[in-house]
């Protein structure tokens, strides 16, 4: 089960890493160097999907993964039709940073009976998107307004709420590509105020921003575009969040304080 399996991580106070696979960006070829790479990195899970579906590539990109190798496979939609049981769980996401009907419930209306026969594991997430310097295709498509980077008081009460409402992990983006990453006043304000699990992703592009946001107090770190020019970055990222996870142990490696800006 995923969500036990984040679960236990939290409570072990285990960093987990996850891929953002977009399966319009991804070739065979590249897909093949990923997993190799999250092999090698043990990549906890794959994130799968984007805003938009423009090739017939999910299934694909699903059974690929799948006969390579037993990390979980991990829907993250951007609409109803993003549903696959080809994967092993779905995150069900509530955009509640935005006020748009349409990703609060429409759509979870439209996909309700394929979920259903789906047999996926289906993990209610709130979803708050944080403004990352530039639009992205998440806040163009869903027609939402991202909460302000520096509204640390908003993204706690929005993740609050959600928390409260019976999401069972809270996911803060700035969306894939986005020019920053959420600042760590941002997650440390949502990790010390909500007990359910915390996802962070969007411009993390180095292990100086995953450590950051894991110090703040992510459990989970999500990264797409980075590994898409650089699969090997991976490593390095894992590297950077078992150290945090270490030094959350008090057993600090030497010298591997120099990875970050202190
Ligand atoms: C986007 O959080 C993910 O939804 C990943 O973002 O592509 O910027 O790593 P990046």
């Amino acid at each position: 089960m995923i969500l036990s399996s984040i679960l236990a991580a939290k409570q072990a106070g285990k960093k987990q890493l996850a891929v953002l696979v977009d399966p319009d960006k991804t070739s065979d070829q590249h897909l093949e160097q990923l997993i190799r790479t999250a092999l090698m990195a043990k990549v906890d899970y794959f994130f799968i999907g984007g805003s938009l579906l423009m090739s017939d590539r999910l299934e694909p990109c699903l059974e690929q993964i799948g006969r390579a190798c037993s990390i979980p496979r991990i829907l993250f939609p951007g609409n109803a039709l993003m549903v696959h049981p080809g994967a092993d769980g779905i995150l069900l996401l509530s955009l509640i940073s935005g006020r748009n009907p349409e990703f609060l419930i429409g759509q979870h209306v439209i996909a309700a009976p394929s979920l259903k026969k789906s047999g996926l594991e289906i993990i209610p997430t709130s979803y708050l998107l944080i403004d990352g310097g530039a639009p992205t295709s998440v806040t163009y498509m869903s027609n939402t307004t991202p909460i302000p980077a520096d509204k640390a008081d908003i993204a706690q009460c929005t993740a609050m709420a959600g928390e409260m409402l019976g999401h069972q992990l809270v996911y803060l983006d700035a969306g894939s590509g986005a020019r920053r990453p959420i600042p760590v006043a941002t997650i440390q304000a949502v990790s010390q105020n909500v007990d359910i699990p915390l996802i962070i992703g969007g411009g993390i592009r180095n292990p100086e921003a995953a450590l950051h946001a894991t110090r703040a107090g992510a459990d989970l770190i999500v990264v797409g575009t980075a590994s898409e020019y650089d699969p090997m970055i991976l490593v390095e990222m894992a590297e950077a969040i078992r150290f945090s996870t270490v030094e959350d142990g008090r057993a600090t490696v030497d010298g591997r304080r120099s990875m970050v800006d202190e």
